[in-house]
């Protein structure tokens, strides 16, 4: 094509020169990191603030919306984001440098902040987001002069892109795709080398777990009921829920893992892996759910945990008069508070090791957890656990309470359909089916409502102990039209539950769950 008229600067040269020097910048980041630590990488610590510090209306919207995708949905916002804001980088420098080197600069800022703000950061931290920026200000400013000086050089030859553009000189087009090649590279490898797991998938596969000095009971018949669709009893590892504030896993081996006792104790402890191990462990299958969870929702799930019940460590130290609250700390600095009445009380708390029989996995804290059966998550069951501080509720706060959640969590009482999914269905019998669970307490019964009518009993499954959950089933005989089923369980207790609706914050979903169905 040849046009008479002069082209215009091409906006596609600086959006790409802005978007490729980010990427360097990014990528010079990661390997800048790999002598510091994973936590100074400027995108995962820009990534791990924006979790620590996003409202809670958008915690909450990302867990509701995304689930336990949440974490890829927030790496993908970001790089977007991100890309974004580099190409108007790339415009700003290209009209009125040096502003987008200053933009550059700000991101690396930005990083500074964000990564000596995670726990435990030094200011060696900050330097991988100033070798960042650096990069990526050195990488803007010669593509921009490249696409400055192609204008002219395009211009001479008449030669005309798309939309009158100049088009993207050769010697652009080589640098930036150069960059972005080595780029990419780098930060594959750089990504590789931070967020190394395999000291710790070799400790773990290595790893011989001891047997119980109390097995779990085995699970009898009567536990599981013979319905399609229904939640199995026991959750396999890779289909339990994961979630938690660790935008990367933390790499632990049993070799170097230690748990500090101190606070209000009678004599601060170290314990070390083998101290743990030469500890009597039991097993118990116990039911761990998310305060998040909504109503239908699936973070919960039930495994068999294997481990040595906490009293048996606090007894280790000894908790000083008047203490109660457990302070516990992971590898990565997230913190969480349980009474420590829940601990000691005689139910199933486990600082855990095994899982389904075997190891934890990583992302379920490897290699060493806690599980305290009746209390959600945020306040009983610190993964990668590393610290415990015994203390006050008066004098301390954890990771969730700070942000305004309950400080106690014990687990609500809830009842879920699980199948059939809603849709139509043929008149005549329909088998409805779910789970209920009241942890610590004990389901006692579960009924079913049809359209708003009577309250009908469904029938349960055997029990397996008060704190694991429990399968329900009932038979509808269903006629021709428009129904809403709804599910409501009773407890020990006699409590039914709430059936007002309320969302998980600040201590837990109350609300029936109900699914609709045509019947044909
Ligand atoms: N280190 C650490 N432990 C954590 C969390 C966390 O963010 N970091 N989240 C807690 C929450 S809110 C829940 S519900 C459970 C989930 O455990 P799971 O991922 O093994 O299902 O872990 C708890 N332990
Ligand atoms: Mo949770």
């Amino acid at each position: 094509m040849t046009s008479s008229t002069s082209p215009h600067a091409n906006p596609l040269g600086p959006w790409i020169s802005g978007v490729v020097a980010a990427g360097a910048g990014l990528a010079a980041g990661e390997i800048a990191a790999i002598p510091v630590s994973p936590d100074a990488s400027p995108y995962f610590a820009v990534g791990s603030s924006v979790v620590d510090h996003s409202p809670e209306a958008v915690r909450e919207w990302a867990i509701e919306t995304f689930g336990a995708a949440d974490k890829v949905a927030l790496f993908l916002g970001m790089g977007l984001l991100i890309a974004i804001i580099a190409a108007v980088a790339g415009s700003l420098e290209h009209r009125r440098p040096p502003v987008g080197s200053l933009l550059i600069a700000v991101f690396g800022g930005v990083g500074v902040v964000a990564a000596l703000d995670r726990p435990g950061a030094v200011w060696t931290h900050a330097l991988p987001s100033v070798i960042a920026a650096a990069v990526g200000v050195v990488v803007l400013r010669i593509l921009v002069a490249q696409c400055r000086s192609g204008q002219y050089e395009e211009q001479s030859e008449l030669r005309v892109g798309v939309n009158g553009n100049a088009p993207l000189t050769r010697r652009f087009i080589l640098t930036a795709g150069g960059v972005s090649v080595a780029a990419v590279a780098l930060g594959v490898i750089g990504r590789r080398m931070l967020a190394d797991t395999a000291e710790t998938l070799a400790d773990r596969a290595r790893l011989m777990l001891p047997r119980p000095v109390r097995p779990a009971p085995p699970v009898p018949e009567g536990t599981r009921l013979d319905v399609d669709g229904v939640t199995p009893f026991v959750t396999d590892n890779d289909a339990f829920y994961r979630i938690d504030t660790a935008l990367q896993v933390p790499t632990l081996t049993t070799a170097g893992w230690r748990l500090r006792i101190h606070g209000d104790v009678e004599r601060a402890v170290v314990l070390s892996w083998d101290d743990l191990l030469a500890m009597p462990m039991v097993e118990r299958y116990v039911t761990l759910a998310c305060v998040s969870n909504d109503v239908g929702g699936d973070l919960i799930g039930n495994a068999r945990w294997l481990g040595v019940p906490m009293r048996d460590v606090l007894d280790l130290a000894g908790v000083r008069p008047g203490a109660d609250l457990l302070l516990s700390t992971s590898a990565d600095g997230w913190t969480c508070g349980t009474p420590i009445s829940a601990i000691a009380d005689g139910r199933d708390a486990l600082l855990a090791v095994g899982m389904n029989g075997d190891p934890l996995p990583v992302e379920h804290g490897y290699p060493v957890r806690q599980v305290v059966p009746g209390l959600y998550g945020y306040v009983s069951a610190t993964k990668w656990v590393v610290d415990w501080e015994v203390t006050r509720f008066s004098e301390a706060e954890a990771y969730w309470t700070s942000r305004g959640w309950s400080a106690l969590g014990p687990i609500k009482l809830s009842s879920r359909i699980d199948r059939p999914d809603p849709g139509r269905y043929p008149a005549g019998e329909v088998v409805i089916a779910g789970t209920a669970w009241a942890q610590h307490t004990g389901v006692d019964r579960v009924e079913v409502r049809i359209d708003g009518g009577e309250w009908r009993p469904a029938d349960l499954a055997a029990e397996y102990s008060v704190d694991t959950w429990r399968q329900w089933r009932y038979v509808w005989q269903a006629a021709p039209g428009d129904h809403v089923v709804e599910v409501r369980a009773i407890d020990r207790l006699g409590r039914p539950q709430v059936e007002r609706y309320r969302p998980p914050a600040p201590d837990g979903a109350t609300g029936l769950d109900e699914r609709r169905y045509t019947i044909t």
